[in-house]
Order: C-alpha cells, then sequence, then structure tokens
C-alpha cells in the first residue's frame, strides 16, 4: 500500500481522536437555544463538515432567519463551548495504534500532513502530543470544505507531488469523497455502508497500523 508513496495526509476528528461527540453536543445545546432539537443521527451529517458550513445545515431545520452577526454568535457560543469540552484533552485521548502508525511512515520518509476541517486542529494535536510529528498542517481557513478537494490538495501542491504518490485519511463521506475528488488513495476508518468511496477500509487506526507493519 505504501510503495511509490511519499505524503500521508490524516483527517483529525474520527481518524486520530475522537471529538465529534463533543463538536455535536455543543452544536445540540446552541441549536436548542433556537429552538432546534438536533436528532442523535444528524451528527453523522456534521462529520467532516466545516464550522460555517454545519451552522447553515442546522439553521435549515429552522424557519428563523438569521442575520450574518447573528450567525456570527452562534458559531463563537458554539466554539467555546466544544473547546471548553476538549479543554482536558492530552495523550490519552490518541486512538491506539496512532503513534506507532506516524512512527512507522516517518521510519520509510513519508511526509505527514494534517488536513482537518478543524480551525482547532494545530491547537488539538499540541494537546495530543503529536504536533511535532507533522511536516504540514493545512489551514482550512480560506479553502472550500470537504467533499471539495482542496484540503488534500494543498499540502500536495506544497511539496510539488503527484496525486498518486499520495494517501488521504478519512472516518467522513465528505472526507473520502474529497480525497477522491483530488484523485488520491482513500483508506476509510469505517466500513463499506458508510464510506463507499474508499478504496479500502479499517475498522480503525490500529487495525491500518498492524497490516502496514506486517506487509513491512
Ligand atoms: P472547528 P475533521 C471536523 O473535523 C469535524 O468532524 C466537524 O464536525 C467540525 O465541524 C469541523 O472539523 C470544523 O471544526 O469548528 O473546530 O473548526 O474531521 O475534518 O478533523
Ligand atoms: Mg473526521
Amino acid at each position: 500500500m505504501l510503495e511509490g508513496i511519499k505524503l500521508v495526509i490524516f483527517d483529525l476528528d474520527g481518524v486520530l481522536t475522537e471529538t465529534s461527540n463533543q463538536h455535536f453536543t455543543a452544536w445540540q445545546s446552541m441549536a436548542k437555544k433556537i429552538g432546534v432539537t438536533l436528532a442523535p443521527e444528524f451528527e453523522e451529517k456534521l462529520k467532516g463538515v466545516s464550522r460555517t458550513e454545519s451552522l447553515n445545515r442546522i439553521l435549515e431545520l429552522t424557519d428563523r432567519v438569521f442575520s450574518d452577526d447573528e450567525k456570527q454568535r452562534l458559531q463563537d457560543q458554539k466554539n467555546k463551548h466544544y473547546q471548553s469540552l476538549i479543554q482536558d484533552f492530552d495523550e490519552s485521548h490518541l486512538f491506539e495504534g496512532v503513534k506507532p502508525l506516524l512512527k512507522l511512515l516517518k521510519s520509510k520518509g513519508i511526509l505527514l500532513a494534517l488536513g482537518s476541517a478543524s480551525k482547532n486542529g494545530p491547537t488539538l494535536i499540541k494537546a495530543l502530543g503529536i504536533d511535532q510529528a507533522f511536516d504540514y498542517i493545512v489551514n482550512p481557513q480560506n479553502l472550500r470544505s470537504k467533499p471539495h478537494p482542496d484540503i488534500f490538495l494543498e499540502p500536495m501542491l506544497h511539496y510539488g507531488l503527484d496525486a498518486k504518490a499520495c494517501i488521504g485519511i478519512e472516518d467522513a463521506d465528505a472526507g473520502v469523497r474529497a480525497i477522491k475528488a483530488a484523485n488520491m488513495f482513500a483508506i476509510g476508518i469505517g466500513n463499506q455502508e458508510n464510506l463507499p468511496d474508499a478504496d479500502i477500509h479499517f475498522p480503525n487506526i490500529l487495525a491500518l497500523y498492524e497490516t502496514l507493519k506486517s506487509t513491512q
């Protein structure tokens, strides 16, 4: 799987650690304040989706109209709550297998990039103690959201690589579609049903690491 690979781009939430629950809890309490109830199934719809786009999807559930200022305030409120929910995050919150996987890839001279939609990404990987392992961290600020390929294309273009030399790892359907739109090999953390477009599936990062280790 790693033959000819020079760059691996990691998604964050759902791949390196689990923050989806915290994102969703914060969205649910924000939504409640504007009279919207978010059903548990809605969590899946927000995975890998940017903050602004997530808010837009929630606002589609109400007839109320919000000004740009109000929308900004709602996003800020959600983000503050989310940050409070992840303030205790440390190395123990990393998924099993992440550290050895990063080490294995590095030992092969492969570049590592973080391709997360989250503006909290840099702070979070620092708290998780893995920031030093990454050669490149994508700033999602002015890029189109997944499933557009931008977040995956940026590190590839930065290093002047061909898409065939890059792998993307994702747990969300929007993310897998972004990787495929960038013409890269997509590793899906999940199953065929959730991630129909992924080239290969693993139930978790540990399973991916063990497969790579045994085939080297
Ligand atoms: P923030 P990923 C995504 O992370 C989350 O899955 C998604 O729920 C969240 O809205 C998005 O980051 C933006 O996060 O509000 O922190 O900028 O999966 O792309 O790592
Ligand atoms: Mg994700």
